[in-house]
């Protein structure tokens, strides 16, 4: 729609940034990220930094985001500050080498603590849009993330708008912010599909102060075709799911999944969606992947909410050019209210997420290498699992040709506690720990979870342990890091140094 806000040059915009601002991007994945403006912003800190004075600034988004923002930023050596959640090479090198500040969130309390003002002030919001109007209507693109929140306390916003996405997906977004306590009300979502929101986000237009155009496809690459340990995790899974209908602790009509990103997430729906046993179902999840297109198409999936559609180009492409199959069957919605504890529990969601490492009691370690690097964040798994009717977390049983053991005495960093891991499923098997104690817990995940490889030297582990309520030794709990750290190989362990 055309509209009377001034229409600025990339480095235009750019150049209204200060040194040490708070800026909030758009986006929830490369889907729906702000992306000419963030480039351009790279592009002036380079400028500013080669005449020798300090610029960055410090970036909130409502999750990871794409080259162009992430990556083109902490190349610039531009990113002072960083949450909720990332996943760039260049910006992981400089948050692991202590450069870049970032505080990892649960993402759906990101946009309350913007709103409480845990964050401090909020100089700007670039959001990307399909449209605005002169009357402040802004109607968002391919992810909600946390942009409404983020319009609402930026001072002001630029919008990229951007011509890839069609104008038609205005009434694809479900977009409602809760008021703060006291007075925040009950969310009155009964089913994945319920409305309770506008379709576009509103805002005093006096706030934006131009608009950049653009038309840039989102930066997500194609899925790897699915390995055999993936497949295997996958198949483990279905049949679990299967299973547990059988028996009757699924309800027969199923009940809404949530997955989390990556190839593993990928295979998983994909062989859910392949296995007779299970029913058509729903999706109440926070990202939904190329796979989950795939079986909306067939009618596997009924209908998907989601904060973001993380899919390849071909296939954005393919739901822009069949909008109205797709508009009865998918819904975007804001972190908040994806990922939602209230909602979670309320509707039973099965969650599957990824881990780095789980332990023998079956905590659960999203984040960390080794105890130290972080990888990407919590992102939404710990919402999910903590809230879910069944939380299963999958990784494969061993990284880095079989160097690492997943399955270790004790994690090296804990996101999700044994108190919120039901079900753990490796490509070697699923060890249920539902009413399990953890000597019990131990045994299912080395029996059932761990490389046959490392079966032996988890077992010695417990020995080691001897008879106590749960089979932890503090002198040889990270014995196979350290064996990694020394050696390079956690197989190396010698446990008698640990008597
Ligand atoms: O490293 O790429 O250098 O080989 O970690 O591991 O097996 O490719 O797994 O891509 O599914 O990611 C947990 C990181 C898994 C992801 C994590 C190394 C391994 C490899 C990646 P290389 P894989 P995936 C919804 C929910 C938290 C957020 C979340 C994640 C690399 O799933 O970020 O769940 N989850 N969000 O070699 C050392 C170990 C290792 C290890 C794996 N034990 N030690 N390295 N690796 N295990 C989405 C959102 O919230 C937006």
């Amino acid at each position: 729609m055309k509209t009377s806000f001034p229409v600025l040059h990339p480095a235009e915009a750019a150049a209204l940034f200060q040194h040490s601002q708070t800026v909030a991007f758009s986006g929830f994945t490369p889907a729906g990220t702000a992306k000419v403006v963030p480039t351009a912003i790279a592009e002036r800190a380079r400028e500013i930094h080669a005449k020798g004075q300090p610029f960055g600034i410090g970036v909130v988004t409502g999750a990871s985001t794409g080259k162009s923002l992430d990556g083109a930023l902490a190349a610039a050596d531009a990113v002072l500050f960083r949450t909720p959640f990332q996943s760039d090479p260049i910006l992981r090198q400089g948050i692991n080498e202590g450069r870049i500040r970032f505080f990892d969130m649960h993402l759906s309390m990101l946009p309350q603590a913007v709103r409480y003002g845990f964050l401090g002030p909020v100089d700007w919001a670039v959001i990307e849009a399909c449209d605005v109007t002169d009357a402040g209507e802004i109607t968002l693109t391919s992810a909600v993330g946390a942009a409404p929140t983020f319009c609402a306390k930026a001072d002001k916003i630029i919008i990229e708008l951007n011509r890839f996405h069609p104008e038609g997906l205005r009434g694809f977004h479900d977009l409602y912010e809760p008021r703060n306590p006291p007075h925040r009300e009950p969310l009155m979502l009964r089913h994945p599909g319920d409305r309770i929101g506008a379709p576009v986000i509103r805002v005093d237009p006096k706030k934006i102060v131009g608009i950049v155009e653009t038309n840039a496809a989102d930066d997500i690459g194609a899925f790897a075709p699915i390995g055999e340990t993936t497949a295997r995790i996958g198949r483990h899974v279905a049949e679990f799911l299967a299973g547990e209908l059988r028996r009757g602790l699924i309800p027969s009509e199923f009940l809404p999944i949530q997955s989390g990103v990556g190839d593993t997430a990928n295979a998983v729906l994909k062989c859910m969606g392949e296995h007779p046993g299970i029913p058509a179902f729903d999706m109440y999840t926070e990202v939904i992947q190329d796979a989950v297109l795939d079986l909306l198409k067939l009618g596997k999936v009924r209908f998907a909410s989601t904060c973001s559609l993380t899919i390849s180009n071909p296939g954005l492409r393919d739901i822009y050019g069949n909008l109205e199959f797709f508009r009865p069957r998918l819904l975007l919605r804001p972190q908040e209210i994806t990922n939602s504890p209230e909602v979670i529990r309320r509707l039973g969601i099965i969650a599957i997420n990824t881990a780095i490492e789980i332990d023998i009691t079956g905590n659960v370690n999203s984040t960390h290498v080794l105890g130290r690097n972080m990888m990407n964040g919590i992102g939404g798994s710990g919402d999910f699992a903590r809230n879910a009717f069944l939380s299963i977390f999958t990784c494969p049983s061993t990284a880095k040709g079989g160097k690492i053991s997943t399955l270790v005495p004790m994690v090296s960093h804990l996101d999700s506690s044994e108190h919120s891991v039901q079900i753990v499923i490796t490509e070697q098997g699923v060890a249920d720990l539902r009413g399990k104690c953890p000597a019990d817990r131990a045994n299912l995940i080395i029996e059932h979870c761990a490389h046959p490889e490392y079966r032996q030297i988890l077992r010695d582990y417990v020995a080691l342990a001897g008879h106590t309520h749960s089979p932890q030794t503090l002198k040889a709990a990270f014995g196979l890091h350290l064996a990694f750290a020394e050696q390079g190989d956690m197989r190396l362990v010698d446990w008698a140094k640990f008597k």
